[in-house]
């Protein structure tokens, strides 16, 4: 280990890294998209089910994205990001209901 202040292999003429950066990861946020034929029912059952709402904030959801086109249901890490739109899209597809989910970076 270097005795040298402030430094992370550093000699006497390279004095680096006086702080550590602590890097927030990256957020992404998961959407939810409108379509003409998922049933509304459909749609609350999967926000209560895949991302903890209560019926109301689920149903709240669903309006907008049926009013607007689409909205936030949540902003995760990309691993669980990831997992929640594989989950609502295999979910839709079982049922035959069209519903599309995606993702984006924060
Ligand atoms: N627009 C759909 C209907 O009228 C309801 C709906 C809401 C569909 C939200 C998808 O992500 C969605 N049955």
């Amino acid at each position: 280990m270097s005795d040298k202040p402030g430094g992370t292999e550093g000699d006497a003429s390279t004095l680096t890294k006086t702080h550590t950066r602590t890097e927030r990861p990256p957020l992404y946020k998961v959407l939810l998209l409108n379509d003409d034929y998922t049933p509304m029912e459909f749609v609350v059952h999967i926000l209560e089910r895949f991302f903890g709402l209560n019926h109301a904030q689920a149903f709240e959801i669903m309006l907008t994205v049926h009013k607007k086109g689409l909205a936030v249901v949540g902003v995760f890490s990309f691993e669980v990001a990831e997992t929640k739109v594989a989950q609502v899209m295999d979910f839709a597809r079982r049922h035959q209901h069209p519903l599309q989910c995606t993702m984006e970076k924060d």
